[in-house]
């Protein structure tokens, strides 16, 4: 399919999916996040990818939902189009593994993305931060909710009333990321990553992204009840026999997705 906010490129059992309006720093239009759905269904549906890494530019993952497109709107117009509501959640339903690469700004939108996806992983340079209050407004893609679960109230609260920004040491420390890398090395470690995720059984990795998304959505006993019977599920697998046959016979494991 050809894009034009967008870049795709697939290799090696990975979508690498650029963001790519360089002039707005990536930010995030209509035409982006429709896009971006499409491609990232489209990954999803495909026998021959197993992870997507989203990226931006060494500038801006993304600065935002795009102010220009926003400005004039009324309620009406954002309520009756459900604007970018659709997108989100056509994202959200993704089965597949998604890996946040993220260098520069990560804004707003652009935050809530990085944060829609399964681990971030950053550059030194990454600056994350949820300033539409400086703007009149709020988060609005899930900011509110996913960063005070990610990063508990307190921080949660700072970022979104004073709207400040948070550097990538701050947002490994707080746990909004997973790791920080050198800005240089950023797409080499997301690929990497991301190749060591495509070489596991495809039923195992959606598997825990199911069971640990689950653990935003239910109790504790009801999260650890779902983990046990996935687990359990997983021996109807021949991934499981294979893998836990090349352990025992010291050996690689060939998965096969069955
Ligand atoms: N929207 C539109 N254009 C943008 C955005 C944006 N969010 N961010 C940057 N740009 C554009 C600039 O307007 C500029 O374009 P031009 O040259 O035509 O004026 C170009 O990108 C380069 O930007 P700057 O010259 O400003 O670059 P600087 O390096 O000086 O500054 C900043 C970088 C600090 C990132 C600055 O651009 C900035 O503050 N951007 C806005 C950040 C922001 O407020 N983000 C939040 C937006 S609101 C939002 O995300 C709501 C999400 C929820 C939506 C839910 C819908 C249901």
């Amino acid at each position: 399919m050809a894009y034009e906010t967008i870049i795709v490129e697939n290799s090696d059992g990975i979508a690498l999916i650029t963001l790519n309006r360089p002039d707005a720093l990536n930010a995030l239009n209509s035409q982006l996040l429709g896009e971006l759905a499409d491609a990232v269904e489209e990954a999803d549906r495909s026998d021959k990818i197993r992870c997507i890494v989203l990226t931006g530019s060494e500038k801006a993952f993304a600065a935002g939902a795009d102010i220009k497109e926003m400005a004039d709107k009324s309620f009406v117009e954002m309520y009756r189009s459900n604007f970018f509501g659709a997108e989100s959640d056509r994202f959200l339903r993704v089965r597949k593994p998604i890996i946040a690469a993220v260098a520069g700004y990560a804004l707003g939108g652009g935050c809530e993305l990085a944060m829609m996806c399964d681990f971030i992983i950053a550059a030194d340079t990454a600056k994350f931060g949820q300033p539409e209050i400086n703007l009149g407004v709020i988060a609005g893609i899930g900011g509110t909710q996913r960063m005070t679960r990610f990063v508990g109230k307190s921080k949660s609260m700072d970022m979104h009333l004073t709207g400040r920004f948070m550097n990538a040491e701050e947002a490994e420390s707080c746990g909004l990321v997973s790791r920080v890398v050198p800005a240089k090395k950023l797409r080499d470690e997301a690929m990497s990553a991301a190749g060591k995720i495509a070489e596991k059984s495809l039923l195992a990795t959606m598997a825990v992204k199911d069971t640990v998304n689950r653990a935003y959505e239910t109790t504790l006993a009801e999260g650890i009840n779902y983990e046990r019977r996935m687990f359990q599920s997983l021996f109807a697998t021949e991934d499981q026999a294979e893998g836990m046959a090349s352990y025992i016979d010291k050996r690689e494991p060939q998965f096969r997705d069955k």
